[in-house]
Formats: structure tokens, sequence, C-alpha cells
């Protein structure tokens, strides 16, 4: 069975967007999962790689691999110039104005950490206010939870509508003087909604409040402005971004992080060290202690070079034909249940089929070659808000087909037979 379907060669003449020239980038697609053709729909969790950021991997460990910012000897100045290059790459990528901008983390994750225990500790005091919605994955409440309670400030979370859409108006009574931050995420994981951040941003500055845009699934389906934004910090993972696990940017406006006290001490981090004081490395070197992914720092940056260079109108185009095609089969299948039916949506579609198990439809996926996500997808209170334990998710990404959504249907069909 072809994975690229008539309906895809429409697509291509409509939007002009190649997939099947596309998938030719990325060899892990072109291989069978207990017997059937590969369809990976779990691009939200992590996306796949094109064969240049495979190469671009064992083309560092080949060729010039060597620890950073430390050695004269040539091999460690190829590899700090890459380093270096692969900031500005991102510099360029995000438009922010200077390179000292970008902090190279570990992943959203460590970006949010650092900037809850950096900047939340110093400057979070009792009474005062962080603002998160209802619609955050974990990693965008845990942080503030811990330096909240360490500090005595207050979680405010704006709610949602049960569409998975964030309601402005109490968004609006949420954010006043006694709103420090306001950190929430730019697309959700789970819902797929694409939240309105740009009025959110503007509520913040109305009181002064500095603003945190996780952006983790927004990168991997249209690009990001921080200047046209004007956040203070935007973050997100390379590994969604075609790129590698381990790895990933925190930018911050550079008058904040020059304020920022450092997070984690040890080499690279510092200017000068005796027992009797320590001065710090300037932005952002004062966020990188200790050897960082020097690797994966080059590899996010050839990432980033493959992304940049489509055709990002036809992309937008092409994943919303998938969304709306998805959308149309899924609604066909009896006792079908959608959650998240926001406005606008990246590709993402979580449902659940009634009286069925997600891990049991999940399974019998699996058994037909369809890779989907099934769980609480480290959002938990979106799923008490909904009041189940978890969804399926089937998240898209550009290389996926009409086929590939095809055969997830058929073996959707048959998990409904086999399990009800
Ligand atoms: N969401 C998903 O399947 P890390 O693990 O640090 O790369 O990313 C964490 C994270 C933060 N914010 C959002 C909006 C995310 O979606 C994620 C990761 C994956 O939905 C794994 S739980």
């Amino acid at each position: 069975m072809s994975l690229v379907s008539d309906k895809d060669k429409l697509m291509i003449e409509s939007t002009g967007f190649d997939v099947e020239n596309i998938r030719k980038d990325f060899p892990i697609l072109h291989q069978k999962v207990n017997g059937k053709p590969l369809v990976y729909f779990d691009n939200g969790a992590t996306s796949q790689k094109p064969q240049t950021v495979i190469d671009a991997i064992s083309n560092y460990y080949s060729s010039y691999n060597a620890n950073i910012h430390r050695g004269v000897h040539h091999l460690s100045q190829i590899a700090t110039s890459a380093y270096e290059e692969a900031r500005e790459e991102v510099r360029s990528y995000l438009n922010a104005s200077k390179k000292e901008e970008i902090v190279f983390t570990k992943g959203t994750t460590e970006g949010i950490n650092l900037v809850a225990h950096s900047w939340g500790r110093a400057n979070l005091k009792a009474g005062d206010e962080v603002v998160i919605s209802a619609m955050e994955h974990h990693a965008n409440i845990v942080p503030w939870q811990m330096v909240c309670e360490a500090t005595g400030a207050i979680l405010k979370v704006i709610p949602i509508d049960n569409k998975g859409e964030l309601i402005l108006s109490d968004a609006e009574k949420l954010i006043t003087e006694k709103t420090k931050i306001l950190s929430v995420m730019h697309v959700s994981n789970a819902l797929g909604s694409i939240n309105p951040i740009e009025d959110l941003i503007c509520l913040a500055k109305k009181v002064n409040a500095l603003t945190l845009i996780d952006g983790a699934q927004a990168v991997p389906h249209f690009m990001v402005d921080v200047q046209s934004l004007d956040c203070d910090f935007y973050v997100f993972s390379a590994h969604k971004l075609l790129g590698p696990t381990g790895v990933g940017v925190l930018y911050g406006k550079l008058e904040l992080l020059e304020a920022m006290p450092p997070w984690q001490g040890g080499g690279d981090m510092i200017k000068e060290v005796t027992f009797a004081k320590t001065t710090y490395a300037d932005v952002p070197l004062k966020f990188e202690a200790g050897t960082p992914n020097i690797e994966g720092c080059i590899v996010m940056a050839e990432a980033i070079r493959y992304w940049r260079a489509l055709d990002h109108d036809a992309i937008d185009k092409y994943e919303q034909a998938l969304l709306s095609y998805a959308k149309e089969k899924l609604s066909e299948i009896d006792g079908m249940i959608f959650y998240g039916t926001a406005e606008k949506k990246v590709p993402v579609i979580s449902f659940l089929l009634e009286g069925l198990h997600p891990y049991d439809v999940g399974f019998i996926l699996d058994k037909h070659g369809v890779a989907v996500r099934t769980g609480h997808h480290c959002a938990q209170p979106i799923m008490d808000f909904y009041g189940i334990p978890g969804t399926i998710r089937a998240s898209f990404s550009f290389y996926n087909t009409f086929a590939e959504i095809d055969q997830m249907i058929d073996a959707l069909h048959l998990a409904k037979r086999m399990l009800s």
C-alpha cells in the first residue's frame, strides 16, 4: 500500500507542497512495524529527523568532536566556532536582536525551570502572583508551584472552556497589579489549541508583568518572531523541531538575563574563582554551567536550517488539510468524542471512543503500524477538567499523508470491532 494517495497528489498540486519528495528526507518513515507500513502520528512527543540532521551528528563525531571554550587546539576551536554559530542560527531563526539572548538548555522543561528558579526566587515575594493557564504541560506548572512554595507567591490559573480555548475575559480579571509573571503555552500539546498569546502579552504589559511563552508545540508548525511578540522569555526543545533530544533554547531579553542570578554553578559559567569570591561569566555563558550538549546544539542548528528552508505557507495549508480530513473521517466512527475543538489549532487531534480505554485502542493501532500517544500527555489538569483519565492523541507533521490517516481510520474501525 502506498502511503501517498490520490488525495496527497491533489494536495501537492493545490498547495505546491510535495510531501512525496519531503518523505525521502526522513529515512525512518520507510519501514514496516508489525508487518504494516509505519504511520508515525506521535510528532507531538518527538518529531522524526531528516537525513541532514542525522548526517550532522555523525559528521560532528567523525570530524571535530572536542570540548568548547577551553582548548587552544585546532579541534576545540572548530567545535567552539560551530557551537557559537549555532547560537547565531537560533538568534536569526527567532529574530532575537542579540546573540547573547539565546541560552542553550536541555529543553523546554529546563528553560522554564531556569527562569522560575533564577528569576522567580530572586524576584517573587509573598503575595505576588504568577499566572499560568489551565491547559499547561506539567513543565509549566510544577516549577512555578515549587517557586511559589519557596517565596510565598500565589499561583493563579486562567480557565479554559469546553472547546479548549482560554477564557480571555477571565484572563483580564486575573492579570492584575499583583501579577509578576505570566507563563503560558503558545500551543496546547494535549488539545492542539493555538492560544492568543499576543493578547495575553498585551494584558501582562499593561500591569508591567513579565511574560514567558512555552513554544514547545508551536515551533514545529509555524515560524516565531520574538521581537514582534515582544515576550520576555520564549522556550522550546529541539527534538520536537526535527532536531536531537536533550537540547533546547531559552530566549530572554538581555537586560533581564543580565540581572538574573546564575542557577547552576560550575565550569564555563565563571570569570574568576577564588575561595573568597567567584565572579560570573557574562550571559549567556552564566547560564551554561559545565560541558554543554555541544553536538546537540550544533545539530539543532542544522535542524533549524532544514526547517527554515521549507515553504511555510504551503506547510500550513497542507497541515490544516490533514487536520480537516482526519476530523471528517474520525467523525464517521460511532462513539467518537473529540477533546479540543478550538477555532485555531495545529494538526493535533485528541479523542476517545465511547466505552473503550485509550490504552487498548493505542495497543491495537500499534499492531497495525500506527503510532499515537495515549494517556494524560503530561497535562493532568486538562484531563481532570474533562473528567477523563486520558485521550488518544494523533499529532501530525508536514511529512504525514492522507493515506496514513486512512490507515489509522481502518485500524480504529478494527479496534472498535475487537474491543466492543
Ligand atoms: N510534550 C508530548 O507528548 P521537554 O520534555 O522538556 O522536551 O518538553 C516538555 C514540554 C513542555 N511544554 C509542552 C507544551 C510540551 O508539549 C512538552 C512536551 C510531549 O506532549 C512530552 S510529554
